[in-house]
């Protein structure tokens, strides 16, 4: 296992200096400035590859985590062809500098999405939560989405209306922000009317239409992936449910498994990301983690404590719903089957996902879900659990 650490690039409010001392060596990170559907210039890789290397500890550039697929490719309209060129000639740029494990995510219009950032924990500091009662009454009555009330049972409409009720303007101004930070990459933010404007061309498009145009993307891009000895890993949907109509395909076990067919090869493989996929109340994820293990090419460890209702909130790194050691120790056996193998991909890379704002990290404005302590904490736990499994 290689432990990974997220970072931002120069726009990070944690320096790799400091990451430098969390023990991590491998750095996790995409150029963020590059507008999406646009080449990563060969350059511009070299440049904060050589940037990475520089800081002390011997970090190293592990894992892209994105390299954005173009809203069009995802609805499959508009100038395909010169966007899965421009895919190619990045992977191919990456490949050039020996970046190799490539991240993205085919979640339209929204990446990972929460209704609190700062939920309080009992002993101070605070947890991302996604609340079902105000993400219905975000839809409901703040986004007003035509269709809304039928993906919403009684139960949650009225809870969502009595939410909605006592909110004020400060509490629908928190809700609104809140949902618009899941979009680390682009650091792109809709108000409601943007928001309306974005979700528009979407209208009427099914899961089915989704998996299609997944399907067309790695028919395209996959054999290069393969030439170029490129890793992709396709990020599970944060939270695994549609949200605002949208449809969202890579949420469960069976659509893992539709994914993973649809290009029977190394090169087309999963991040497996146990929050999100834990968020689910049918994944067991760590048989996810087994069945996948070959094509397992990064992973994301993280925990939440669901709730009936379908909300969930973000726990510490061992705590919550998903057996952390469990799902380790799978990890560590799907690395011994490599070893034994051969292959060359033995060690997994992972990293530390999310933590809670603890200690010095409360008011210090990094991203929402990367603090600095709080993911040290989760890495020095999930430390520890490597080390006992080991030993054991
Ligand atoms: C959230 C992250 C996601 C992830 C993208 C990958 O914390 O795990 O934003 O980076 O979905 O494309």
């Amino acid at each position: 296992m290689i432990e990974s650490w997220r970072w931002f690039g120069p726009l990070d409010r944690i320096a790799l200096t400091e990451i430098a001392q969390t023990g991590a060596r491998g750095i996790v990170t995409a150029l963020h400035e590059i507008p999406y559907g646009e080449v990563w210039p060969r350059e511009a890789i070299a440049a904060r590859r050589a940037q990475i290397a520089a800081a002390p500890g011997g970090l190293h550039w592990a894992v892209v985590e994105s390299l954005p697929v173009h809203e069009d490719i995802k609805r499959g309209a508009g100038d395909l062809a010169r966007l899965f060129a421009n895919y190619r000639q990045s992977l191919a740029n990456l490949a050039a500098e020996g970046v190799r494990i490539v991240c993205y995510n085919f979640m339209p219009v929204l990446d990972w999405t929460r209704t609190r950032l700062d939920a309080p924990l009992p002993g101070g500091g605070s947890a991302l939560r996604f609340s079902a009662v105000e993400m219905a009454a975000f839809e409901l009555f703040m986004l007003e989405r035509e269709g809304a009330a039928e993906d919403y049972p009684p139960a949650l409409r009225e809870a969502a209306k009595a939410w909605i009720d006592t909110a004020g303007a400060e509490g629908r101004t928190r809700l609104l922000d809140t949902i618009m930070a899941g979009l680390p990459g682009a650091f792109a933010r809709y108000d409601v009317a943007g928001l309306r404007e974005a979700l528009r061309p979407w209208q009427g498009f099914t899961a089915d239409d989704l998996r299609a145009t997944l399907v067309r993307f790695l028919a395209e891009i996959v054999p290069a992936a393969e030439d170029l000895g490129i890793r992709l890993c396709i990020h599970p949907d944060d939270p695994p449910r549609p949200l605002m109509g949208l449809p969202r395909i890579v949420s469960t076990a069976d659509d893992i498994a539709f994914l993973l067919a649809a290009a029977d090869s190394p090169a087309n493989g999963l991040t497996l990301c146990s929050g999100s996929l834990g968020a689910h109340p049918d994944n067991d994820v760590v048989a996810i983690a087994r069945r996948f293990g070959p094509r397992i090419h990064f992973a994301h460890l993280r925990n939440v404590k669901k709730e009936a209702d379908g909300s969930f909130q973000e726990a510490a790194h061992l705590e919550g719903d998903t057996d952390m050691a469990a799902l380790v120790s799978v990890l560590l056996e799907e690395e011994k089957r490599r070893a034994e193998a051969g292959r060359a991909d033995r060690e997994i890379p992972f990293r530390p996902d999310h933590g809670h704002e603890l200690l010095s990290d409360i008011g210090r404005g990094t991203h929402p879900g990367y603090p600095l302590i709080g993911r040290l904490r989760g890495l020095a736990e999930l430390r520890g659990v490597i080390a006992g499994l080991r030993a054991a």
